[in-house]
C-alpha cells in the first residue's frame, strides 16, 4: 500500500488503522496506531490538487487502462471463483482446490478483457490479489460500486445466514508484457500458505510464442475451469489427473 500524505499546520499527527470486522471465524482486527507525522516549520510546497494527481501520461491508456476504459470494455469471458475453507480451518480453497504449483487454474488471452464472481463461503473476510495488472470493482453484495480507480485487492465480505459474500470485479488483461504465468490468491498469509491460491496463464496473441507456451503447459500440467459449487470441499486436488477440466 502507498500513501501520500501533506504535512498539515505544525503539530504532532497520529495515522492509525481502522478497526475491521473479519468475521465471526476471523481473526481479530482492532484499530492500532501505524505511525507518528510531525510537522514543522514554514509550508514549502503549493498543496497538491486532485487533478494533478489524475493526470494521465502520454500513451499510458494503451498498455495501463484508466477505469472509465475498463468499465466501457467488451466482456470476452466471465467466470466464477469460490472462497471457502475447510471446518477445521487448516485447509483454504479457490474453487474447491489447495493450490498446486503444476496446475493452471485459469488461462485467459492478452485483449481479454474479464468479470470475475468472487464468492466467499466462509465465516471470515479474504482479501483477493491479482498479480501482473489492476482491476474495477463494479459490485459488493449486490451494490453497484462506482470506482474512481483501479485496485490489485479486494476484501470479500465473509458469508452470512448461508449467503456467500459475493464481489464482482473487471480484470483487462490488456498489457501484452503480462503474458505469461502468475498467480492469484488471498492476501492474508495464513490463507495463502494453507492453500488459497491459483495460476494463471496468459496467453500472447503471438501464434508462435502461444504454441511454444501451450507446449510446455500441456507437458505437464492440466488446465482445468470446472463450475464451482458452493458447498463443495475443500481438499487438496494434487492429483490432476482425477481432477477433470469442466
Ligand atoms: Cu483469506
Amino acid at each position: 500500500m502507498e500513501v501520500l500524505v501533506v504535512g498539515g499546520n505544525p503539530g504532532k499527527y497520529s495515522f492509525k488503522s481502522l478497526q475491521y470486522d473479519t468475521g465471526p471465524a476471523g481473526d481479530p482486527n482492532p484499530q492500532v496506531p501505524l505511525a507518528t507525522l510531525i510537522s514543522t516549520g514554514p509550508g514549502n510546497m503549493k498543496p497538491l490538487k486532485p487533478q494533478d494527481l489524475n493526470r494521465k501520461a502520454a500513451g499510458r491508456g494503451r498498455v495501463f487502462p484508466m477505469v472509465e476504459h475498463v468499465l466501457s470494455s467488451r466482456i470476452t469471458q466471465e467466470r466464477t471463483f469460490v472462497f471457502s475453507e475447510n471446518n477445521a480451518g487448516d485447509k483454504f480453497c479457490i474453487n474447491q482446490c489447495q493450490y498446486d504449483m503444476n496446475r493452471v487454474d485459469t488461462q485467459v488471452n492478452v485483449g481479454d478483457v474479464e468479470t470475475w464472481t468472487l464468492l466467499n463461503t466462509s465465516g471470515e473476510v479474504h482479501a483477493f490479489h491479482i498479480h501482473q495488472l489492476d482491476f474495477a470493482v463494479v459490485e459488493i453484495n449486490g451494490v453497484k460500486q462506482n470506482p474512481t480507480g483501479l485496485q490489485d485487492t479486494v476484501n470479500l465480505p465473509y458469508q452470512v445466514n448461508g449467503q456467500p459474500g459475493e464481489v464482482k470485479i473487471i480484470l483487462p488483461f490488456t498489457n501484452p508484457n503480462i503474458a505469461g504465468e502468475f498467480v492469484y490468491h488471498c492476501h492474508i498469509l495464513e490463507h495463502e500458505d494453507a492453500g488459497m491460491m491459483a495460476n494463471i496463464l496468459v496467453l500472447p496473441t503471438n501464434p508462435r510464442a502461444r504454441r511454444q507456451i501451450l507446449n510446455r503447459v500441456r507437458s505437464n500440467r492440466q488446465p482445468h475451469t470446472h463450475a464451482p459449487t458452493p458447498a463443495a470441499p475443500c481438499v487438496p486436488c494434487s492429483d490432476s489427473k482425477k481432477h477433470h477440466p469442466g
